[in-house]
């Protein structure tokens, strides 16, 4: 190594939300080191241990380069064999287009998951492969995550994506429910450094409140923690809407209307109705509803209480307060994000809508078009027309990632025919025929389309791929493009009488020149890189890509600003708080009789550790290191009761499932609630080719979780407050 062939470049970091600025040495093709690039303007130099997992996925041997097919039955003795990518691009467009023609469209589903939203080609050109697709089994992450945030912004401020973010660099006053930036970096809030920007909060004067059953990472950190049972959030959030209107402290702006259908919805909800189902103290209640109407405030909810019974009215409530306190859009409440690139004012993103079409088997309504993916196996096992034949899953492991993931893999083992587009054969991917790996996270451009639009600060950032790919690699968005052509071109091909004969290149030489074909092949064909910087130049932001390229770090664009109404979506730019939707489930609970559960029952609850990714980063040597992470948290108390020692191997069962897991008894768990961490269970005996995941299997938690339990009004998935048992089971292994 010398000297002279050294390098340094600034990436953006694609593994979470946070976003980091990156500042990376490299000699020739290997990474020499990766920090966090101090003069970025919005990731400040923070960096997290994930950051160095990218050189490990750049390095990893079991991450695929080639195509490969399964031969076999999915499972330990199934073999994988390297095909051509056009072989494979052929069969692939064959089958979608074969199944669509004897089933209908909707017999070839969709699921996408949540590295989707950290790839520019994906959201540039996998969209429109997904479109070409067109089917309505779409599916994905979003229903086992932020689905109630998107439907409460599609209803109050007109546009699903219109998400205000907590002005934290400015805010008197923070509370946090269910989540963790701590471990995370923060969620629908791109907040790098969240520490540091904790640490300027408090030395001004602010404060940090969260409300979680777990003494969290960032409730350690916080000034005030208050425990709460799990699932019970929304009659916590309910009374302090119950208190700022039932005692005049509500100061919304002009363009907000419906606040005194909101203060009827809600006169039910008193803090001792919540103390009594939620365990937090009526009193403290008061004092935070009476903190949240002083100074600038923010409140902001996210997993634990999106992906549990109330999420959709969590959500709701959250927004309410911080619109009725006249928090929002005010710098240090929460805020409008002003990207360079704004899809939503652009209207280059759907504004949402709710119950265009239901699901064949059970009913249920789609949301921005997808559907819940809870339905998604029993769309798959249920027989009849318009039942689901082929799955197309583009960077997702629903396997792990949902509701009886283990129901959902045997379903998949029933499928017709799957495409994984994936470089890991994992729990999902093993069930797929054909997996075709695209580049990895150090090989390809990036633009955040997605998170500039959330983060707390406005800037712009490019990045350009670190290294070059190898030459017979092949980029998602390629990916997206070589399927989406052949897919029309075959149709075309059998609408003009040619018929699905002989290979799928063949089918799209033939009808190359009709309109149709010529017009894909032009939106098809300009990279990520040339559509980020035509929409810089087109929405004159005085940016480019080679701009934006010769400044590293990017360009601030300064603080959060206010943007109401103007930014408005809604039909008469005015947010309606009487919002018969969430009214009308507010007082459908107002008269349920209160939550109960049975004597030896406790509720499951999950967690993120700072150095897990969702399922996916558990090859990566150097984060899997030390003591096992997956051990259920259990509280003295309940491990007392149950005979239970610290390491004991427990049986965990729940209504639809049973895994075996270590404990580990802690008191930062509330009594009643024990924690897991989702994600793992990477079965050694599975067939997936995963070498050190396999050295820390651990359970699946979602083995446990029901997809027959969903938030009724959004039909996200419930993961947390999930009614178990625990048992010694001294003959197990974990
Ligand atoms: N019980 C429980 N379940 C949960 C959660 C929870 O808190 N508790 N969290 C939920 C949430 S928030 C989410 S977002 C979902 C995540 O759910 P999913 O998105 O379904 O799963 P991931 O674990 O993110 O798996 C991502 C897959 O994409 C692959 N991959 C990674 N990068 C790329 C890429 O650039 N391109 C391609 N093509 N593939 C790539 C990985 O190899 C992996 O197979 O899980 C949800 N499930
Ligand atoms: N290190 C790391 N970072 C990640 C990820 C990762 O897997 N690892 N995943 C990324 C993804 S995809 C996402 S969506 C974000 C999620 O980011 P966060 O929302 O911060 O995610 P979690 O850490 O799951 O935090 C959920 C919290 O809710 C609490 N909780 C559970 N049930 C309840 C409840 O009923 N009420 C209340 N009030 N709290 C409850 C849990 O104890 C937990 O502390 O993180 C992202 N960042
Ligand atoms: S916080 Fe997220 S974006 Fe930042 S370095 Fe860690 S994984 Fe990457
Ligand atoms: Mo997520």
């Amino acid at each position: 190594m010398s000297d002279a062939t050294k390098q340094t470049r600034y990436i953006t970091c694609v593994l979470c939300e946070a976003s980091c600025g990156l500042e990376v040495v490299t000699d020739g093709p290997a990474v020499v080191s990766i920090r966090g690039h101090e003069a970025d303007p919005l990731s400040r130099g923070h960096i997290c241990p994930k950051a160095i997992a990218l050189q490990d996925i750049h390095t990893d041997p079991d991450r695929l380069r080639t195509p490969v097919h399964r031969v076999g039955e999915p499972g330990a003795d199934a073999t994988w064999e390297p095909i051509g990518w056009d072989e494979a691009f052929d069969l692939v467009a064959e089958k979608i287009v074969a199944t669509q023609k004897a089933h209908g469209p909707d017999a070839v589903a969709v699921y996408q998951g949540n590295p989707n939203v950290h790839s520019l080609g994906a959201l540039t050109h996998g969209v429109s492969l997904v479109r070409t697709i067109k089917s309505r089994n779409t599916f994905s992450a979003t229903s086992v995550d932020q689905l109630p945030h998107q439907l409460i912004a599609m209803l109050l401020y007109g546009h699903q994506f219109l998400l205000p973010v907590p002005d934290i660099d400015r805010t008197d006053l923070l509370v946090l429910v269910g989540n963790n930036p701590m471990a995370s970096n923060g969620s629908i809030m791109t907040v790098p450094d969240f520490a540091g920007r904790l640490r300027e909060l408090k030395a001004r004067g602010g404060r940090l409140v969260v409300i979680d059953p777990r003494r969290t990472e960032t409730a350690k950190v916080a000034d005030a923690h208050h425990f709460v049972r799990p699932g019970t959030d929304a009659y916590v959030l309910l009374a302090i809407l119950q208190v700022l209107t039932s005692e005049g402290l509500t100061a919304p702006a002009q363009y907000v209307d419906g606040l005194a259908e909101l203060s009827a919805a809600v006169a039910a909800f008193t803090p001792e109705r919540a103390e009594a189902v939620s365990g937090m103290p009526a009193n403290t209640i008061r004092d935070l509803a009476r903190d949240l109407a002083r100074g600038t405030a923010a409140i902001h909810g996210r997993m634990g209480v999106s992906t549990q019974a109330h999420g959709a009215i969590c959500q709701f409530a959250c927004q309410a307060i911080n619109i009725v306190t006249g928090n929002l859009d005010r710098p240090g409440g929460t805020m409008f994000t002003t990207p360079a690139i704004d899809l939503i004012g652009k209207k280059m993103l759907g504004k949402g809508h709710l119950g265009a079409w239901a699901s064949r088997v059970r009913g249920l309504p789609e949301f921005g078009g997808e559907l819940p993916v809870s339905v998604l196996a029993e769309e798959i096992t249920t027989d009849g027309a318009g039942q689901i034949k082929t799955l197309v899953c583009i960077a997702g492991n629903p396997v792990s990632s949902t509701p009886a993931g283990d129901a959902l893999g045997a379903a998949l083992a029933r499928l017709d025919f799957m495409v994984a587009i994936d470089f890991y054969i994992g729990e999902t991917s093993r069930y797929a025929d054909v997996i075709l790996p695209p580049t990895g996270p150090l090989e390809r451009d990036h633009y955040d389309l997605v998170f500039h639009l959330l983060a707390v600060r406005n800037t712009a950032r490019w990045s350009s791929a670190l290294f070059d790919k190898p030459d017979d690699a092949r980029h998602d968005w390629e990916i997206a493009k070589e399927l989406a052509l052949r897919i029309i071109a075959l149709r075309h091909a059998e609408d003009t009488g040619d018929g699905v004969i002989g290979a799928a290149a063949r089918a799209l030489n033939a009808v190359k020149d009709l309109p149709a074909v010529v017009e894909a092949q032009a939106r098809f064909r300009t990279s990520p890189k040339q559509q980020i910087d035509l929409a810089l130049k087109a929405f004159r932001t005085g940016l480019s890509v080679k701009s934006l390229g010769e400044t590293p770090g990017g360009v601030d664009l300064g603080p959060l600003e206010p943007r109401l109404p103007a930014r408005l979506l809604t039909d008469d730019k005015r947010i309606d708080l009487d919002q018969r939707l969430l009214l009308g489930a507010i007082a459908h609970l107002a008269a349920s009789s209160d939550p109960q559960l049975a004597p030896e029952e406790l509720l499951l609850i999950g967690r993120r550790a700072q150095r897990d990714n969702n399922s996916w980063l558990h090859n990566a040597e150097r984060l899997t290191t030390g003591r096992a992470r997956h051990r259920l948290l259990i509280h003295p108390d309940d491990a007392a009761a149950r005979d239970l020692t610290d390491g004991a191997v427990t049986k965990v069962t729940s209504a639809t499932g049973e895994i075996r897991v270590e404990c580990q008894i802690s008191d930062d768990v509330m009594p009643g609630v024990v924690c897991l961490p989702h994600g793992y269970g990477h079965a050694a005996n599975a067939g997936i080719r995963l070498r050190h995941a396999k050295t820390l299997p651990g359970a699946s938690y979602n083995d446990l979780t029901d997809p027959g339990r969903l938030d009724s009004v959004s039909g996200n998935a419930v993961l947390n407050g999930i009614p178990v048992r625990v048992f010694t089971d001294p003959g197990a292994t974990p």
